[in-house]
């Protein structure tokens, strides 16, 4: 019914912008660049729009709309006449950014496509799939839906989303129907393995050489089940690295053998942050992240302490563990 509505609406309009979620990951960009795609196939003017910047390792996804022609721009075109917005995996208005949000005419009808178990349904029409790995599984039953044809290119961007969401289909929520689209992509010619390749196989040689500290640094515990690890500001200055290249590396501590909870801490200016990850979902993360006033979910979680917290005095990362050790043995 849903897809009925969405598809007269866009049949019946000519100029779309579709937009995406700040820190814009695989899922996003590969959902909104293929449904793009898709739509200027069918003679639509299509803007792609997100107010962060592309992160350079996922402007593969870009790809196929570049070939026509257009680009991810970060601002809302508002002299274009523009009649439909279709938000994609965006689970609530605060995940659209500030800037963006402030330039968009509520009066535009918006359709929005969606997996997020926290969608708060803020469109006209949502087209929420819950339990559907990735937007861009959802985007194969949309373009359906509407006669909209997957090309290579199309399924290019799908297939990374697909990949990217499902942690190369390896993640609990990964269902028949998620190979099921697999497949279909994959007939339909998305490259498998250059889109695998670019999304798991292009760490960056700065990224390598933190895992090298983190790895040296390792301290195991509680019967070899939980570990912890830790990069200091200095660290960072001698790689002449950021903390964006320590993204994901806590998984790395994570998925050794017999670990169940693994932290990563790390020191900024004026704070430290760490990262939990679990293996075992009736051993939560939580209690760890929260006692720091931080959140996330039961297997991810995360927290952040500034150096100038009044219920902290003078965090150092040693103290930080210490603390951090003393909730994993009540837990573990
Ligand atoms: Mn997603």
């Amino acid at each position: 019914m849903t897809l009925n509505l969405i598809k007269e609406k866009i049949y019946s309009v000519n100029n779309i912008v579709i937009i995406g979620h700040i820190a814009p990951d695989a899922d996003a960009l590969g959902s909104t660049c293929g449904l793009a795609e898709g739509l200027i196939n069918i003679g639509k003017k299509v803007y792609v729009v997100f107010e962060d910047k592309v992160p350079d390792n996922l402007e593969f996804i870009l790809r196929g709309i570049r070939k026509k022609g257009i680009d991810v721009i970060n601002y809302f075109p508002k002299d274009k006449n523009i009649e439909l917005i279709i938000y994609c995996d965006l689970s609530s208005k605060s995940r659209i950014g500030n800037n963006l949000l402030n330039d968009i005419n509520e009066d535009i009808f918006s359709i929005c496509i969606d997996h997020h178990e926290s969608n708060e349904q803020f469109s006209n029409l949502n087209y929420v799939i819950k339990n559907a790995m990735a937007t861009c599984e959802i985007m194969y039953e949309v373009f359906n839906a509407l006669n909209l044809k997957i090309t290579p290119s199309i399924a290019d961007s799908l297939f990374a989303g697909l990949s990217a969401d499902s942690g190369s289909f390896r993640y609990s929520q990964t269902s028949p129907n998620t190979f099921f689209v697999a497949m279909k992509l994959s007939e339909c010619g998305a490259r498998t393995y250059d889109i695998s390749t670019n999304l798991w196989s292009m760490k960056s040689r700065k990224k390598i050489e933190l895992l090298k500290i983190i790895l040296d640094r390792m301290e195991f515990s509680f019967n070899d089940k939980f570990v912890v690890s830790y990069v200091t500001l200095d660290d960072f200055k001698k790689l002449d690295s950021t903390k964006e290249h320590l993204e994901g590396l806590v998984s790395e501590l994570r998925d050794i053998q017999g670990v169940i909870l693994a932290v990563l801490v790390y020191e900024q200016e004026d704070y430290f942050k760490f990262s939990v990850r679990g293996k075992d979902e009736n051993i939560s993360t939580l209690p760890i992240s929260t006692s720091f006033g931080g959140g996330g979910h039961i297997l991810a979680s995360a927290a952040r302490i500034n150096k100038d917290s009044t219920d902290f005095k003078e965090p150092t990362i040693e103290k930080i563990i210490g603390r951090i050790k003393d909730i994993v043995a009540k837990i573990i």
